[in-house]
């Protein structure tokens, strides 16, 4: 075979990859009950890594990982068709037929699609992408001679005009059938979420409160140390601030609600799930007197409340940024399990999502007192796409991995022998939310002389934190001032240490370079541990300190 044929044999390739991926991203954005080719085949990729790649990389999110997979599967997919092609142009539809064996099967296997809609999808795109090739453009042109042919001797392919304008022509409509995929799930998404009204708690809605949104409250505010609770009982009890003075608002300062647009996000969902509010409905099974199926009308019949809580995931690290503080609009885990009477023997509540993630938590989590919510608010809104909509749960004091289950789809109750998602995959069964503390402010790491501001967030739900301290140079642990913790409002008594802290120190910032590190002590005494601890298996420990040029 000629150079150029070869060449033709492979573009013929990687168009007709190309248009049955297209085809396929198309198609898959006409139905809520179809994936993506691409993304089922990431999800496929996922499933099959083992745990530890999983944990390091789509589990450690950096948030990158998950766009860099799924363009690796395009251009994978696009060399092996080109290649495929210039080796062996005759078996072309042979390979096309096997991508679309691999890829109706990872579109029929995930829990969000229905397998004969899959099925029929890879058959289209297997379809498109031969009528591709055997549409090549072919012509008897002045210069071909015999020989110039691929394996079957009637087929000359056209001139380079006829050529570039038939690749050409080709790859605009792969990148338009992208394009219009891409706006009708925007569109059919964002339709979904109109489909449900956040209805009004009873008592005022979230942040409508005189609280300000980027400072420590004035000194009209509550004592810093909620009022209930015991004193530390650690070896550096802190001591009573000075009364806090009026302050303006600190620069640099995550406000204390995090506004759902910069509230982080972590998730094994290559894809947000769209699930349709009116048809939702969450199952109650497993160990319980009377499963039951609770559509979201059923939800807002219980007792209604808003809670501000504070959810981290265990994969932050010290002085990191996966955690975040919301009120959250829903109704009490245990009122929804009440419902369908947990037997003798439940031990564990298994949350599953749509998209077939699990988290499992002691069901005495969900009982013992604290805001467990079934949610479908957040900061005064239906909850965003991607943090969950419709319903989610929210569990204050467990990492997100065993408890905050986003598009959730049926609890289970069951005994401790079942594990969730993560926990074959090397993290911890048991996952309390460790005490941390985090240096917000002075943003910038060049200051000048005189009183500066140090200024964070510190977080230990659902105890609460009592104290924080920041030590200068290793210099002795100085008190800071803490801004209100949180309490939820409608449906039951108010209750505090669910939501992380603002606090605020005033440092004598004299010239030369110093060290700042804060600490933090829990309602209960604990006192945060200095020792530096990774994230895995269990969360990360250790002071977060910064170090500061002052001029
Ligand atoms: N369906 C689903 N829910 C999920 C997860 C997930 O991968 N899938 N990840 C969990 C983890 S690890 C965390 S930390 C929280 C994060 O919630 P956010 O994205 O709303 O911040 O969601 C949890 N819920
Ligand atoms: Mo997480």
């Amino acid at each position: 075979m000629r150079v150029e044929e070869r060449l033709r044999a492979l573009s013929d390739g990687f168009l007709a990859a190309a248009i049955a991926l297209s085809v396929g991203q198309f198609g898959s954005s006409l139905s809520t009950r179809l994936l993506s080719p691409v993304v089922a085949v990431g999800e496929l990729v996922v499933d099959l890594a083992p745990g530890s790649v999983v944990r390091t990389t789509i589990g450690t999110f950096g948030t990158m990982q998950k766009p860099l997979l799924l363009a690796g599967i395009v251009a994978v997919s696009l060399l092996l068709g080109a290649l495929l092609s210039w080796r062996a142009p005759s078996r072309l539809p042979v390979a096309l037929a096997a991508f679309g064996a691999v890829g109706g099967w990872a579109m029929a296997r995930s829990p969000l699609t229905s397998a004969v809609t899959s099925w029929s999808l890879a058959v289209i795109m297997v379809g498109t992408g031969l009528v591709v090739v055997r549409r090549a453009p072919v012509s008897r042109s002045d210069d071909a001679v015999e020989g110039d042919t691929l394996e079957d001797p009637r087929i000359k392919y056209a001139d380079r005009r006829g050529f570039l304008l038939y690749s050409g022509g080709l790859s605009a409509t792969a990148v338009a059938l992208v394009g219009a995929g891409r706006v009708i799930s925007d569109r059919s998404a964002q339709e979904a979420r109109s489909r449900f009204e956040l209805p009004m708690t009873t008592t005022s809605p979230p942040e409508t409160t005189s609280r300000p949104t980027s400072s420590i409250p004035p000194s009209t505010s509550p004592p810093a140390i909620p009022p209930t609770s015991d004193p530390p009982t650690t070896t550096t009890p802190p001591t009573t601030t000075a009364p806090p003075p009026s302050l303006p608002d600190i620069d640099g300062l995550d406000s204390w609600i995090t506004p759902n647009a910069d509230f982080y996000r972590i998730d094994t969902a290559l894809t947000v799930p769209i699930v349709d509010p009116v048809g939702w409905s969450m199952r109650i099974e497993g160990l319980v007197e009377q499963p039951i199926s609770l559509t979201l009308d059923d939800l807002l019949v219980l007792d209604m409340l808003d809670a501000t809580i504070t959810i981290a995931c265990v994969s932050n690290t010290v002085g990191g940024s996966l955690v975040g503080n919301a009120t959250w609009t829903g109704v009490l885990l245990t009122d929804v399990l009440d419902l369908a009477q947990p037997q003798e023997g439940a031990e564990q509540v298994m949350a599953w999502s749509v998209d077939g993630f699990s988290a499992g938590f002691p069901l005495e989590t969900a009982t013992d007192g604290r805001t467990a919510l079934v949610a479908f608010g957040m900061n005064g809104e239906p909850l965003p796409l991607d943090h969950g909509f419709p319903v989610r749960l929210i569990v204050p004091g467990l990492y997100g991995y065993v408890s905050a289950v986003k598009w959730l789809s049926h609890l289970e109750l069951t005994n401790f022998n079942r594990d969730g998602y993560w926990i074959d995959r090397g993290w911890s069964k048991d996952a309390p939310v460790k005490i941390a503390s985090r240096i917000d402010v002075p943003p910038t790491r060049r200051v000048e002389a005189g009183t500066v501001p140090v200024a964070g967030v510190a977080w230990y739900p659902d105890i609460g934190v009592a104290a924080v301290e920041v030590s200068i140079d290793s210099g002795p642990w100085q008190p800071c001032q803490l801004g209100e913790a949180g309490a939820s409002q409608g449906g039951r008594p108010a209750k505090t240490g669910e939501s992380w802290v603002q606090w605020l120190y005033l440092w004598e910032a004299t010239p030369g370079r110093h060290r700042i590190r804060v600490r933090a002590a829990g309602s209960d005494g604990t006192l945060q541990p200095g020792l530096p601890v990774a994230p895995a298996p269990n969360g990360a420990e250790g002071y977060h300190e910064i170090s500061v040029t002052v001029a």
